[in-house]
C-alpha cells in the first residue's frame, strides 16, 4: 500500500551522503583514537580535504553538509562555480535532471526505459523524475516496476535517483486519445494544463546540484543515444531537436510532427492583436493563419542535411527540451495562463527569449514521435484492407 506522501518506498530514493561528512566523521574518530599515527592521520586529512576541493568547488554545487550533533542540518551551497557547459559537461560531473509528464502512457513506459538506459551521457549524472495524473490505466504501477528493476542493474548503468510524483488535481477535461487531443478547441485548455503540470514537476524536482534540465516526453519512437551530449554541445540555454513522425508507406512513410518549434513572424503578430488576452494561438492550424516558419519544415526530407545547421527560434515544442537549470531559477517557466497569447512549452520560449536567453532549435537533428494512427487513419487502412492493398 502507498501512502500520501511521498517517497512512496524508502529502498527507491538513493540518498547520496556527502562526501565530506562521511570522510569528516571517520577522520574525527581516528583522530580521536589513533593519537599516535597523527602524521599518518593528516596526510589522509590532507588528501581528503584535496578531494572534496576538486569535487565541491570544481565540479557541480555539492552541498557541505554539516550535522549539527544528529539535531538537525545546515547546507551551504556555492553556485559561485557552477557550470552548464557545452561540450565536457560530463567530465565535470554536471548533473541533468531529467523531467517526463505522463498521463495514461501504459503503451509507452518500456519503450521509453528502454530509450532512457540506452542514453550514453553518465548515468550517475542523470537523475529522472516523474509526474503522473490524472491516469487511469497501468501507468503509475508500469513506472514503478521498471524504475525498481533500473536499481538492480550493474552500478554503472544505474542513475542518480528516480523520483515518481503523483497528482490527480490538474483537473483534465480532455482525453488522451489521438483525436481527443489535436482538436482545435482544446488546444489553449490542454496547453495550460500541461504548463501547470510541467511547473509543479519542475519545483518539486530541481535540485541545487543540477545544471540542466531535459525535458523527454514518454511518447517517443526513436532517438539518438546520445542526444544529450549532441545538444549539450551547441552551448544553447534553450535548444531543441526537430520532431517528425514516421508513417506507413501508404501515407507518405514520414511528416513533419511537432509545429510547435517556430519563428515569430509578422502576420501571428498582427493575429495576435485581434486576439483575446487569455487566447492561447494554436500553432498548425487553418484557424490560426500565423505563416510562422517551422523548425520541422526546415529538415531535408532525404535526411541529408547537416546535422549540426542551428537556427534561433521563438516558440518551442515540449517533446525534447535541453535548458540549462539557470533559465529555470531566473524564473522562467512553463506559462500555465496565455502569455504573449501562447501557453506552455511555446509561452516558455518566448519568455525565454524576451529575457536574454538563446533558445535555438537543430533542423537537421531528428527525433521521431510514435505514429499513432488517427480515426480517419484507422478508417481508409480498414478500407485499404477490405480492397487488398497493402497497409504497412
Ligand atoms: N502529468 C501529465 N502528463 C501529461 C498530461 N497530458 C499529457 N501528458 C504527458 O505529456 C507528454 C506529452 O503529451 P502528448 O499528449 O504526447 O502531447 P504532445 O506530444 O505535446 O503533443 P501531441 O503528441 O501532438 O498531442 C507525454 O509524455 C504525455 O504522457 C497531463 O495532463 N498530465
Ligand atoms: C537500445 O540499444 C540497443 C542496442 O544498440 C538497441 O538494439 C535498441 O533498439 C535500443 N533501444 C531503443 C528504445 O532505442
Ligand atoms: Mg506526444
Amino acid at each position: 500500500m502507498h501512502s500520501t506522501i511521498l517517497p512512496t518506498d524508502e529502498r527507491f530514493v538513493q540518498r547520496k551522503v556527502g562526501l565530506v561528512t562521511r570522510a569528516q566523521r571517520r577522520l574525527a574518530r581516528f583522530f580521536r583514537y589513533q593519537r599516535s599515527n597523527a602524521v599518518l592521520a593528516r596526510l589522509l586529512l590532507a588528501v581528503c580535504a584535496m578531494a572534496t576541493i576538486y569535487r565541491v568547488f570544481f565540479f557541480s554545487v555539492s552541498p557541505i553538509n554539516i550535522d549539527i550533533d544528529g539535531t538537525g542540518s545546515f547546507e551551504f551551497y556555492d553556485y559561485s562555480k557552477q557550470q552548464s557547459s557545452g561540450a565536457g559537461a560530463s567530465a565535470r560531473e554536471e548533473r541533468i535532471l531529467l523531467c517526463t509528464p505522463l498521463r495514461n502512457a501504459e503503451d509507452v513506459i518500456d519503450l521509453m526505459f528502454d530509450h532512457l538506459q540506452n542514453l550514453t551521457y553518465p548515468h550517475h549524472l542523470i537523475d529522472l523524475a516523474f509526474l503522473v495524473s490524472d491516469s487511469d490505466d497501468k501507468t503509475e504501477e508500469l513506472l514503478e516496476k521498471r524504475a525498481k528493476l533500473a536499481f538492480k542493474l550493474p552500478q554503472e548503468e544505474r542513475f542518480g535517483s528516480v523520483d515518481i510524483f503523483k497528482r490527480s488535481s490538474f483537473g483534465a477535461t480532455v482525453g488522451q486519445g489521438f483525436d481527443d487531443r489535436h482538436g482545435v478547441a482544446v488546444q489553449g485548455v490542454r496547453r495550460k494544463l500541461m504548463g501547470r503540470a510541467r511547473n509543479w514537476l519542475l519545483s518539486a524536482a530541481l535540485k541545487p546540484h543540477h545544471s540542466w534540465v531535459y525535458w523527454r516526453d514518454a511518447d517517443i519512437e526513436t532517438s539518438p543515444k546520445t542526444i544529450l551530449e549532441d545538444l549539450m554541445a551547441h552551448d544553447r540555454d534553450v535548444i531543441v531537436p526537430n520532431v517528425w513522425r514516421p508513417l506507413p508507406k501508404w501515407l507518405g512513410g514520414q511528416q513533419p510532427y511537432d509545429l510547435n518549434s517556430w519563428m515569430e513572424s509578422e502576420a501571428a503578430l498582427e493575429l495576435a492583436k485581434t486576439l483575446d488576452e487569455d487566447e492561447v494561438i494554436v500553432e498548425g492550424y487553418a484557424e490560426y493563419p500565423t505563416w510562422r516558419p517551422h523548425l520541422a519544415y526546415f529538415r531535408r526530407e532525404d535526411g541529408m542535411g547537416n546535422i549540426n545547421d542551428i537556427v534561433d527560434l521563438d516558440g518551442i515544442g515540449g517533446v525534447s527540451i535541453l535548458a540549462k537549470a539557470k533559465v529555470f531559477r531566473a524564473g522562467i517557466n512553463f506559462p500555465g495562463f496565455a502569455f504573449e497569447n501562447h501557453a506552455e512549452t511555446e509561452g516558455f520560449g518566448k519568455m525565454a527569449r524576451k529575457q536574454g536567453f538563446s533558445v535555438a532549435g537543430l533542423p537537421q537533428y531528428t527525433i521521431w514521435h510514435k505514429y499513432e494512427p488517427s480515426v480517419d487513419d484507422i478508417r481508409e487502412m480498414k478500407e485499404r484492407e477490405r480492397q487488398g492493398l497493402p497497409i504497412d
